[in-house]
């Protein structure tokens, strides 16, 4: 029986270490929770790293039976190779090429080299499990080049591909001394997809200018074979923020933490640390907003979430201490005895306690310099059981093609932020749940689910249109 196989630089797990033994807990992530009925199907299988580094055959051996249980499998990788093909090459090339920070990007030999090399060792790893009709789908810029690898290897396999982040203008990608063949290597797909139409655009335009393939309607016409280019934009699993929102122990404990805080008006802001997230900005605008409408003193804080994420990489180490000190100079500035305009945590926090904040919030601040898709704008929407609330989000966010309900602003214009925080704070409730319904409906309708089978049905048509040309 045909299977389907998907790969992603990640496992859907966190491995760790309790009394000397490896043990992991699955996570419950977006692409997670989607693909999560789908690969424990059967005989279909997770490919990937499983987040740490293992180097005991004994252990590797444990680790690999132990997943094997759950329908997944581990590939391997050396500290070097996290160093160099994820760490380096993966975050410290092509994420801030790809969200437009190119002056942030090293352009390392070394670097390519290993990132080549692990694409190489995904390669070996699904070879080994894949049959000639199996359908396999690959996830992310950690794996650009999997796709041809895997079509050198498995010519009639049926290859999707699916970008989480931006691809960005053919002006910006250039600049990458391995465009050629970072473009080839997904060229080895049947299927490309990516969260919005300008990230399809972009990439066609790099395609037909460096590698030389013209587009109709988003078809290329490989000497080989003809490959598609859609866009996908993921959703997330609706019912459960939804539920989990509406819940008594999540009313109690938003509750709890509303009184905590001694505010009127509470905003939210939830992000990995990355400078694509554009933290330090909405900070500036906050401050600049509180000096403006110094009314707002004492009576609106932001709670602002920062997941720890890539603290070995320079770039992120300078940003978190921006962060800090931003943090540090605004509380300084404006707190009183009861009351701090903005409380700060610097770690992860379980599905509940996020459900709570977002229940709580009045405002929620998403406001990236550059987002693939951004999840948090999502799940504070499902989140607002009665359907209050207002969203500030970043035109730069493929969300904003969707929820054009929110109040959208361009994160490099603070005062235009300033105005945007001074609207949400003063709008009418019967003003957001006119926005707010209308974006739950949106949301509820594309969900994860939705977004799967869309990919899914769209790669088997590409796979029968493709039979159609050829014996045309
Ligand atoms: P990310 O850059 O990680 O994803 P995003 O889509 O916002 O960005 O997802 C972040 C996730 O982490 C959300 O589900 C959020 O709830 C969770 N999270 C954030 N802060 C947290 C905290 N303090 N505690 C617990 N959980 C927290 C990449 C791309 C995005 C794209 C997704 C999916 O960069 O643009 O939307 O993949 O394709």
């Amino acid at each position: 029986m045909a299977k389907l196989i998907i790969v992603s630089n990640r496992l859907p797990v966190k491995l760790q270490e309790k009394e000397g033994e490896l043990i992991f807990k699955t996570s419950e992530g977006g692409l997670a929770t989607g693909l999560g009925s789908i690969y424990k199907e059967g005989d279909n299988i997770w490919i990937g790293w499983p987040g740490q580094v293992v180097e005991e055959p004994e252990k590797q051996k444990k680790v690999t039976e132990d997943l094997k249980k759950e329908n997944m499998l581990p590939v391997f990788l050396t500290e070097t190779e996290i160093k160099e093909y994820y760490e380096g090459f993966s975050n410290e090339t092509l994420w801030p090429t790809f969200h437009y920070f190119s002056q942030y990007a090293v352009y390392e030999q070394q670097l390519w080299e290993t990132y080549v090399q692990a694409n190489q060792k995904f390669c070996d790893a699904v070879a080994e499990q894949a049959g000639p009709d199996d359908t396999i789908w690959v996830h992310d810029y950690q794996l650009l080049l999997l796709p041809s690898m895997l079509r050198e290897k498995l010519p009639d396999c049926t290859i999707g591909f699916f970008q989480h982040i931006p691809f960005p203008s053919y002006e910006v990608f250039r600049l990458l001394p391995w465009r050629k063949e970072l473009l080839e290597g997904m060229l080895g797909s049947d299927l490309v997809g990516f969260h919005t139409y300008d990230d399809m655009r972009h990439f066609l335009s790099s395609v037909n200018r460096i590698v030389g393939h013209g587009s109709m309607h988003g078809w290329i016409n490989l000497s080989s074979r003809s490959l598609l280019v859609d866009s996908f934009p993921m959703g997330i699993d609706y019912e459960k923020y939804a539920g989990i929102a509406k819940t008594e122990e999540v009313g109690r404990r938003a509750n709890i933490y509303r009184n905590n805080l001694h505010a009127e008006k509470v905003m939210i802001a939830v992000d990995r640390l990355d400078y694509s997230k554009g933290i330090p900005q909405r900070l500036d605008a906050f401050e600049k907003f509180l000096a403006k409408y110094p009314e707002f003193q004492g009576k609106v804080t932001l709670v602002m979430l920062v997941v720890p994420s890539r603290d070995e990489v320079e770039k992120y180490k300078e940003l978190k201490e921006e962060i800090d000190e931003k943090v540090g100079r605004i509380n300084g500035k404006f707190s009183d005895i009861n009351w701090n305009p903005i409380q700060y945590f610097y770690r992860s926090y379980p599905l509940e306690t996020l459900s709570a904040l977002y229940r709580m919030a009045d405002v929620a601040l998403v406001t990236p310099m550059r987002d693939g898709m951004n999840l948090v704008c999502k799940e504070y929407v499902a989140s607002r059981h009665d359907q209050s609330g207002v969203l500030i989000l970043s035109e730069m966010a493929g969300a904003s093609k969707e929820l054009s309900d929110a109040i959208l602003i361009n994160p490099n214009d603070i005062n235009q932020m300033v105005e945007a925080l001074h609207e949400a704070l003063t709008m009418p409730e019967e003003i957001q749940k006119v926005h707010m319904s209308s974006m739950q409906e949106t949301i509820k309708r594309y969900n994860i689910h939705h977004w799967v089978s869309m990919f899914m049905d769209r790669l088997s048509y590409v796979k029968i249109k493709q039979l159609s040309m050829a014996t045309s």
